[in-house]
């Protein structure tokens, strides 16, 4: 899988891209990551990726003639890989956990990045296929969901995370939020770790997971649970957490 990343300030996502899980997963050359910046396809000798925004108004736009070109060295890069031109923007669709498992699918991804008050709309009509949003709030900068996207989709790749499992255990993963997580020590001053967990009776384990992850989940997302079928069994351990609360 590679990302393609255009946007005025490459060094900000080469830099976020190269810790932890992800930063491993590019030197493990599983995850390829290029970064494309407009102003290297501007043609006047100021190098202008943006202007004043026509009828008016605060603020600056992005002219589309540098993102064009940055976005078709980007494809011409990546040797006939099956692409998508994303558009990180409010107006996008909302990032989520099953948004980025069906974009793990698609072998190139090109992430256009935006600055100022936003980019010239022909630009994204003519040349992104979709969209996305981080979230119901202004950064300024599609960088940081850039980064996010590539954070989110790299831990979803198989080979990059150690144990295969944590990416199926991490939340959302069921559209449920997380159970909760202890370790050392068994017993201190903030209190001592759940019993269950310290068993070794795997099933049983499992069990207290799920319910935990049930329960937070109808308690801090409901809506999380409006349209999901639980099975008997999650139903039952629902109504045994909310029982106990
Ligand atoms: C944003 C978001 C976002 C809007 C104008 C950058 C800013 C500026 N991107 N999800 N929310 N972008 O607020 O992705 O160009």
């Amino acid at each position: 899988m590679r990302f393609d990343v255009v946007t005025l300030f490459p060094e900000m996502i080469l830099g976020g891209a190269s810790y932890g899980v992800t930063g491993k997963a590019i030197k493990r050359n599983i995850v390829g990551l290029s970064v494309w910046n407009p102003r290297d396809y501007t043609h006047d000798r100021h190098r202008t990726v943006d202007d004043r925004p026509y009828g008016g108004g605060p603020g600056m736009v992005m002219k589309y003639q540098p993102l064009v070109d940055a976005v078709n060295v980007a494809k011409q890069h990546s040797k006939g890989m099956k692409n998508k031109v994303v558009c990180l923007s409010p107006q996008g669709k909302q990032i989520t956990q099953s948004l980025l498992i069906e974009a793990v699918q698609t072998p190139q991804l090109i992430l256009v990045a935006g600055r100022y008050e936003g980019i010239d709309e022909r630009f994204i009509d003519v040349t992104c296929d979709e969209e996305w949003s981080l979230g119901n709030y202004v950064i300024s900068g599609g960088e940081l969901a850039a980064l996010v996207i590539i954070d989110a989709i790299t831990r979803l790749i198989p080979g990059v995370l150690g144990d295969e499992d944590s990416a199926k255990q991490d939340s959302y993963m069921e559209d449920l939020l997380d159970c909760p997580h202890f370790t050392r020590p068994e017993q201190g001053e903030y209190g001592a770790v759940p019993e269950t967990l310290l068993n070794g009776n795997h099933g049983e384990i499992k069990r207290w997971r799920m319910k935990q992850a049930l329960g937070r989940t109808a308690q801090r997302r409901p809506e999380l649970l409006k349209d999901k079928e639980l099975t008997a069994e999650q139903d039952a351990l629902l109504k045994e957490f909310l029982n106990e609360e």
